[in-house]
């Protein structure tokens, strides 16, 4: 297995390998490695089609090289350290120094050829999910290649017949090595430039991890109860927003490599689905959604106009899967007066403070001591005071003159006068039928 001591070991030969590449077209493609969890800069076309590069939250693209009219690509799979949060890293394995991998970016049309390092302890094949190519090349261990061994380079190369959005994964020992973060984004932008054109273009993965409270790596055996649900490997307060000009369109693309469906919910639009990983959805097959479920090994991509200013919530409907670690396993106390334990609690514990019997919020405005290396399981402070957020949560940003290829956050939007809700301080006459009612969830003072 891999300790601290083989991770920096792989970083470092990571960085000396990138001085031998670039010499020759004949020679291994340069093996691009990144040490940064924030969103990075789209990669814009220098040569071929023209083409609106996607941004990848909290991720980046991978440069190719072409080679006699073939676009070169080098993936290493390999353990990495991913920052999830600020204060919480995980050791996951992954690709060219993340997890998830690098986006791909081609064009239908293009030949490609990937090589693929194995820095991993183990080996590992990689499976081009969703692709039309040759049986030979589709990346499934011991069915249609042998696995790559570890130490080994193995190459792929085929032609991208369709555009469209795919993924990468691997298929061999696929539990372990999807649960630890293997996986990327495969995006092939059409021929044709102004075939189904966006001006923003973004893609993210879900994926799900459990990590223990003060612990660094995904236990591999979980099937259900994950305690990281995470876009790209990363979790609120920490996912970067979806930075928007005003009447820009916008695509967002979303792939699921988790074991569970996330109905992905966007707040002040109405969108229509646009793209499977089969393909375009043609525009008389399309309806309206404001929340989109992403099946399990799938992706789904949907489009808008951006017409309306402001700071619009997008995140996953599953309630569970907007917290962090700590979420789990905590008893029911609503409605439970606490007053007397706690009084004997402090006797022993002088600071001890009942929670959770007026409900959860409490827990996202507290800054409660927690373990190393974990963080709370709602958090995030929003312009107006705590979000009580956690996971799979982030904000699209509207806003008026924001330039092309600009991705910076804006700050928080400033409802104007008069179209914030606001406090009503009249009169409140009693309910007539509260009178009747037996129950009253809160604790009596
Ligand atoms: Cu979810």
């Amino acid at each position: 297995m891999f300790n601290r001591r083989n991770f920096l070991g792989a970083g470092a030969a990571l960085v000396s390998g990138a001085a031998w590449a670039q010499t020759s077209n004949s020679g291994l493609p340069e093996a691009a490695s990144m040490d940064n969890a924030a969103t990075q800069k789209p990669l814009v076309p220098t040569s071929g089609p023209d083409y609106n590069p996607v941004v990848t939250l909290n991720g980046w693209t991978l440069p190719h090289r072409v080679n006699n009219g073939t676009k070169e690509f080098h993936l290493v799979a390999e353990p990495v350290e991913r920052e999830m949060a600020d204060g919480m890293t995980a050791y996951l394995w992954g690709y060219n120094g993340q997890s998830p991998g690098p986006t791909i970016e081609a064009v239908e049309g293009d030949r490609v050829r990937i090589f693929v390092t194995n820095k991993l302890p183990e080996h590992t094949t990689i499976h081009w999910h969703g692709m039309i190519l040759p049986s030979g090349m589709d990346g499934v261990g011991g069915l249609s290649q042998p696995h790559i061994p570890a130490g080994k380079t193995y190459v792929y190369e085929f032609d991208l017949v369709k555009s469209g959005t795919f993924m990468y994964h691997p298929h061999a020992d696929e539990m372990v090595q999807m649960a630890m973060g293997m996986m990327g984004f495969f995006v092939v932008h059409p021929k044709d430039p102004n075939f189904m054109r966006v001006d923003r273009d973004f893609v993210f993965l879900l994926n799900a991890y459990d990590i223990d409270p003060g612990t660094y790596v995904p236990r591999i055996m979980e099937m259900t109860d994950f305690n990281m649900w995470c876009w790209n490997s990363r979790i609120f307060p920490d996912i970067d927003p979806l930075v928007v000009s005003k009447n820009d369109r916008v695509r967002v693309r979303v792939g699921n490599l988790t074991m569970t469906n996330h109905p992905i919910h966007m707040h002040g639009y109405d969108f229509e689905v646009t793209c499977t990983d089969g393909g375009w959805v043609r525009p008389e097959a399309r309806w309206p959604e404001v929340s989109i479920d992403i099946p399990v090994g799938a992706m789904r991509a949907y489009e808008f106009d951006a017409k309306y200013e402001g700071d619009w919530a997008i995140h996953c409907h599953k309630s569970h899967h907007t917290m962090n670690a700590m979420g789990h396993d905590i008893p029911t106390f609503i409605g439970a007066d606490k007053k007397s334990v706690a009084e004997k609690i402090r006797k022993v514990k002088p600071d001890y403070m009942p929670m959770g019997t007026a409900g959860m919020a409490d827990m996202g405005e507290m800054e409660m001591p927690l373990p190393d290396n974990t963080i709370p399981m709602m958090t995030g402070w929003g312009p107006h005071g705590a979000l009580e957020m956690g996971g799979m949560f982030s904000v699209v940003k509207v806003r008026e003159g924001i330039s092309a290829g600009d991705y910076s956050d804006p700050g928080w939007y400033e409802n104007p006068p008069g179209t914030q809700a606001w406090e009503w301080t009249g009169a409140l006459p009693e309910p007539t039928r509260a009178k009747d009612a037996k129950t009253v969830l809160t604790p009596k003072p």
